[in-house]
């Protein structure tokens, strides 16, 4: 009998070094590449998986270990590519003979990746399972016919070509590497990780979004079968898995959604795994969605409550980028519904899409604000994804966009190496409709308003001055940018400036230096962590200095004294006061005022004398607890506010109490 070729399979992660371990994702695409490819007798007899590598060590280590490799397939992500070529380059010189594959997502169309890599052989673009195991059939031949191989890319003398795609029309028959045991000697050969998944429930996605790698598809939702999630849910009680990233485009989209949630609610009851589940939330409303959200918030294994993803508000880009999104009044009710419940939400924008002003990138978050979203906004740079339609170089040329390369540094940051290798993303930094002065504008404007509004510092004021039609959201923060720059000494001057340094390095590749404040020593901050840290860490500084900043709103001096310290009292701060309840009176119901905005029903500021409680809620007793709960998670929890609660006027401090208030 001959002996079997060898494969190694390398799909490197971002493996995060915790206090006292590291996590990593098992490498799910190639481990599910092989269960499927082994299916084939021929394939089984013939080939031999020696490794999965998934680790970032040192390039000439992992070559050198490598026994005679007939073939080394590379997932190539963004996030790995650098590295998968540095190394493909290495096996290569050591082993001249070895073919070398790469497929994922950062294999671009075409074949021009053969072209740019000599040390490359295959390449094999799209989803893999088919195209693969056809691959290594066709490796068996003594003249393999490479035309027979779905999706792939290969020379062809002096020349190159490149074959149709197949998307399966199914993937209820795919073998999940879970249940399979493909894992089983990566998870044993390294105890020290505690180990994420990706978990598909379904592959496809209807939509066809234009910065999307899927958009490119519109390909039907194929689910997975049920037998087989049930399955994973059991493998992953067994191995302990406690998060796991659903890579599901629209979670929520099939009604047996639920089913499959109700099956991992029952696993966690029972082996107490998982313990969080992150996913993308289906873009279609309805009640089996606000079910699934009470189901993942009840159970815990949600902590941040559904994503709404808008992407931009603005019907100039919605067309541009081939997106629909729900109605302006559908998205308030949602949001409402989910506050009433108790359950978070928030939203994700993406900055630089084509049609996209600084007027309508404001006018958006403003909308976001105004619909009642005023936590949980994160906002992405718009990514040039190599299989995105909008990367196609006509859609590029006709919205004239201009793109960056840009290290893919944060993420990067915990990841031990053994070499430096840089990894890059393409980040637009300018359309034509978006001039690049105007783009660092909206992701200065976007920073502040994330750190002054989305953690609440001045979020209670300009809630106020908008409701009273004195200023809109969007010119609030435009004007306290404004006065950023201007008043360079001033708390909110100097922290701007700070952030603006740490962007703009990031942007033009330099290391950034750390984002750090003394008082807060835990690690990096990211910009809107850093601005509400330092607010919170010198409050006396920080609300001097917005009170000259919002004195140009010329509210009445009884009026605006009392809002200000309303506003400033609500805000919980680090350090000797941190568990201790205050009790104060003020000339005015703030609590039902801003409860009625809330709700989207505003009401006259009651001119009534109340007496409030504020307490924590939140049981932090040292200030590392306040930096992991409150500057950390505050832009998506309303943590940073302190809970009110009415009290009698007759009594001090304590007496009866009427509801508790909270953003
Ligand atoms: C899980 C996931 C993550 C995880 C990664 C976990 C991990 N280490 O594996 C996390 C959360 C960390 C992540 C982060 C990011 N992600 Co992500 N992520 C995904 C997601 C949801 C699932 C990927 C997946 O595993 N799918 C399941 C497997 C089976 O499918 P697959 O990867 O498509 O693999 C198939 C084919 O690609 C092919 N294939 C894959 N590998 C190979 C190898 C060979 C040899 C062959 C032949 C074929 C092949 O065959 C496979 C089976 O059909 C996808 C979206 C999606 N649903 O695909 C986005 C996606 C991969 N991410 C994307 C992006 C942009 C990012 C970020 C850059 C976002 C950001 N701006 O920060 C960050 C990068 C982080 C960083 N700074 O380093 C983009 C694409 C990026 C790219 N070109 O690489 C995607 C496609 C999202 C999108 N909508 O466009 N992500
Ligand atoms: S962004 Fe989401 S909805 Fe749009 S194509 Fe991608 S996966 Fe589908």
């Amino acid at each position: 009998m001959t002996a079997k070729k060898n494969i190694y399979l390398v799909q490197v992660d971002i493996v995060r070094k915790l206090p006292a371990r590291y996590t990593a994702y098992l490498p799910y695409a190639v481990g599910a590449l092989w269960t499927y490819a082994r299916q084939a007798l021929q394939i089984a007899e013939s080939y031999a998986l020696r490794e999965l590598i998934f680790l970032r060590e040192s390039v000439d280590g992992v070559a050198a270990r490598m026994e005679n490799p007939f073939l080394v397939g590379f997932s190539c992500s963004s996030w790995n590519t650098e590295y998968s070529k540095a190394l493909a380059r290495a096996v290569k010189k050591r082993f001249p003979g070895c073919r070398i594959l790469f497929g994922g997502h950062n294999v671009p169309p075409g074949s021009g990746m053969l072209e740019e890599l000599p040390y490359v052989d295959y390449l094999i673009h799209g989803e893999g399972e088919i195209g693969f195991q056809a691959l290594l059939t066709q490796l068996c031949e003594q003249e393999p016919d490479f035309a027979a191989v779905p999706g792939l890319s290969y020379r062809t003398g002096d020349d190159v070509a490149t074959n149709p795609e197949a998307i399966p029309e199914s993937v209820e028959g795919f073998p999940s590497p879970y249940i399979e045991g493909v894992f089983a000697p990566v998870i044993a050969a390294h105890p020290e990780i505690q180990w994420s998944i990706v978990w598909e429930t379904n592959r496809g996605c209807p939509n066809h979004c234009a910065f999307c790698d899927w958009g490119q598809y519109k390909s039907k939702v194929r689910p997975f079968s049920m037998e087989r999630l049930k399955a994973e849910i059991e493998w992953l009680g067994e191995n302990k898995v406690e998060y796991i990233y659903c890579a599901d485009g629209n979670f929520g989209i099939l009604p047996r959604d639920e089913d499959v949630l109700d099956a991992l609610i029952a696993a966690r009851a029972r082996t107490g795994y998982p313990d969080l589940f992150n996913y993308n939330t289906t873009k279609y409303i309805n009640e089996r969605l606000f079910r699934i959200t009470e189901k993942l918030c009840e159970s815990g294994l949600d902590r941040i409550g559904p994503n709404f993803a808008v992407q931009s508000l603005s019907p100039e880009v919605l067309r541009n980028i081939g997106r629909k999104n729900l109605d302006d009044e559908t998205i308030a009710q949602w949001i409402r519904r989910c506050r009433r419940a108790g359950y978070r939400t928030h939203t994700d924008l993406i900055l630089g899409l084509p049609g996209e002003t600084l007027q309508s990138f404001c006018a958006g978050v403003e909308k976001l604000f105004t619909l009642g979203q005023h936590e949980g906004i994160q906002y992405f740079p718009c990514n040039l994804l190599p299989n995105a339609p909008m990367a196609d170089p006509v859609y590029r040329e006709k919205h004239k966009i201009r793109a960056a390369r840009r290290i893919l540094k944060p993420i990067m940051e915990d990841t031990p190496r053994a070499e430096q290798i840089d990894e890059f993303i393409e980040m637009v930094n300018e359309t034509a409709d978006m001039p690049h002065a105007d783009w660092l504008t909206a992701n200065y404007f976007m920073l502040l308003a994330q750190a002054a509004h989305c953690y609440g510092l001045l979020r209670l004021i300009a809630m106020f001055l908008h409701t009273e039609k004195i200023v809109s959201y969007a010119s609030f923060y435009l004007c306290l940018l404004d006065f950023c720059h201007k008043h360079p000494d001033t708390l909110p001057g100097e922290a701007m400036a700070r952030m603006r340094k740490n962007f703009t390095d990031g942007i033009h590749g330099k290391e950034p230096d750390p984002l750090q404040i003394s008082g807060f020593s835990f690690g990096r901050m990211f910009e809107d962590q850093y601005f509400f840290g330092r607010a919170v860490l010198e409050p006396d500084r920080f609300y001097d200095d917005a009170e000259r900043f919002l004195r140009q709103f010329g509210l009445k001096d009884d009026l605006f004294v009392q809002l200000l310290r309303y506003q400033r009292e609500s805000i919980l701060l680090p350090g000797a006061t941190l568990n201790k309840e205050k009790v104060l009176d003020f000339e005015y119901d703030f609590p039902a005022y801003f409860r009625a905005i809330y709700n989207g029903d505003p009401v006259p500021l009651p001119k009534k004398a109340v007496r409030l409680r504020f307490s924590s809620g939140l049981g932090i007793s040292s200030v590392e607890e306040y930096y992991c709960t409150v500057v950390q998670n505050g832009r998506f929890s309303n943590n940073a506010f302190y809970l009110t609660e009415y009290l009698s006027r007759d009594v001090w401090p304590l007496s009866e109490s009427r509801a508790v208030d909270k953003p």
